[in-house]
């Protein structure tokens, strides 16, 4: 029951009543993994299919993901007391010249809803500091970009990446307004997402390939 009524809270973006749902779970005794995936991270997966429906729009998006956020920091202790193990760790950012900053945390807070662990390195992410996040573990490097003019900066990072040694290592995702699947292709991507629900389904791909 409480369980069902986090998952609606979540999807209706009511951070306050999640955050006291899942308080009142966590008292009675409910494991934290059942409420991260039976109520936290279905209400998510409902919400992008929403989303992806044209029901949902992005402040809708937003709102629960703050709402699952919230959640997620209240969980937390007890999920690595647990020893869950996250899906896997992203590295994100939005490439360098490039301030947009909205899709590119949309993306984020998708990913970690969904288990992922994100080390988000913000806006304006020079190559170099995706190959360094690499180096600090990171298995996916996921890239955003809004402009026409900044990404070029996909590349090359997909470059500095190779020129560290480290492209067989690492998984590379592409996204943002102006990318396309062509795109990635052309500068040598491992995937390619146009909607933050679509690119949590290509980061577990890309995980499991
Ligand atoms: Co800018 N801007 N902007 N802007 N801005 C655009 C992108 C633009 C299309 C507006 C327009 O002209 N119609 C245009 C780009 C044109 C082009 O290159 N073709 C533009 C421009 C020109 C500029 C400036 C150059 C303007 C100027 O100063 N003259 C300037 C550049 C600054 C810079 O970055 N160096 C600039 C500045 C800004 C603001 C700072 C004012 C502000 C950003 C505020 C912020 O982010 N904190 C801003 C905004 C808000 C926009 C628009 C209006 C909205 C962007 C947005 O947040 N969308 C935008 C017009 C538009 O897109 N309609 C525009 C909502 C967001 C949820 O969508 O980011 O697309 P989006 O993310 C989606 C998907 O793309 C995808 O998932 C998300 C959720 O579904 N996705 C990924 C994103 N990243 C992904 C990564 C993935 C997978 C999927 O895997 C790794």
């Amino acid at each position: 029951m409480l369980i069902a009524e986090i998952r609606e809270a979540v999807i209706n973006g009511q951070a306050k009543v999640v955050a006291t749902k899942v308080e009142q779970a966590l008292n009675e005794g409910v494991p934290a993994d059942r409420i991260l995936h039976d109520a936290l991270i279905d209400g998510m997966r409902e919400v992008g299919e929403l989303f992806e429906q044209g029901e949902f729009f992005v402040p809708e998006m937003l709102i629960a993901a703050r709402a699952m956020k919230g959640a997620l920091e209240i969980l937390k202790p007890r999920l690595v007391a647990q020893g869950v193990e996250p899906l896997g760790r992203v590295a994100i950012g939005t490439v360098k010249g490039d301030l947009h900053d909205i899709g590119k945390s949309l993306v984020a807070m998708m990913l970690e809803g969904a288990g992922f662990e994100v080390m988000d390195l913000g806006v304006d992410v020079a190559p170099e500091k995706f190959v360094e996040a690499l180096q600090n573990g990171a298995q996916i490097v996921a890239m955003s970009a809004l402009l026409t003019t900044t990404m070029s900066n996909m590349k090359a990072t997909i470059d500095a990446i190779a020129a560290a040694g480290l492209r067989d290592k690492a998984l590379v995702m592409v996204g943002g307004a102006p990318v396309t699947q062509a795109y990635a292709d052309q500068v040598g991507a491992d995937g390619y997402a146009p909607d933050a629900s679509a690119a949590v389904r290509k980061a577990r791909e890309l995980i499991a390939s």
